[in-house]
């Protein structure tokens, strides 16, 4: 059978482990020869976002282009891998109920990484930033985030490898 495409959506907290995850996943589907693209928030936010901050409407947009771009991947026949926080339940719905209504696969992955943890981390000084209300409208300190009610998988970041919590995803897609 010919593997299909589909959008693989990470969501999460900053220093989740998103990235890590997300391109240890793609070596992983590229290594078995599947056409892979990663859609990475922080990337993206240079380019297709350049003009979009982070507040609620303008995540809601952020998330909303980035769920098209998947689309058009998915209906390609590419797995699209998602690195986004997309803070909103309704943002995430919409995203998945895009591609649903076009028969293509979605599998929303939360990573569930406690916001101690990833304020322990702060690879990039952002959480001590916000802290010291140099940063505003920062996710887990004065913004919100909404976790999945629902999700295809629930990852624990802080409790295994990237390798391993990458490879549990490869489990959930083989089906695809
Ligand atoms: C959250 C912020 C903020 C604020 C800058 N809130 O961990 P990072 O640094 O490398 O990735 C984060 C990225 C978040 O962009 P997303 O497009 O994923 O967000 S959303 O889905 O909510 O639209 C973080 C950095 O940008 N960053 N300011 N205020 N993250």
């Amino acid at each position: 059978r010919t593997s299909t495409g589909g959008t693989v959506w990470l969501t999460g907290l900053s220093a989740s482990g998103k990235s890590t995850i997300a391109t240890e996943l793609e070596h992983r589907l590229v290594a078995e020869g599947r056409a892979v693209y990663l859609l990475d928030g922080d990337n993206l936010r240079h380019g297709l976002s350049a003009d979009l901050g982070f507040s609620a409407a303008d995540r809601t947009e952020n998330v909303r282009r980035v769920a098209e771009v998947a689309r058009l991947f998915a209906d390609a026949g590419i797995v699209a891998i998602v690195s986004l926080i997309s803070p909103y339940r309704t943002d995430r719905d919409r995203a998945r109920h895009l591609h649903e209504a076009d028969g293509l696969s979605f599998a929303e992955v939360y990573l569930d990484a406690p916001l101690r943890v990833c304020e322990q981390r702060d690879p990039k000084g952002l959480y001590a930033r916000a802290r010291a209300r140099e940063l505003v409208e920062f996710t887990g300190i004065d913004a919100p985030y909404e976790p999945p009610t629902d999700p295809e998988l629930t990852l624990h970041p802080h409790r295994a490898t990237p390798v391993e919590l990458a490879e549990q995803i490869v489990t959930l897609i083989g089906q695809w």
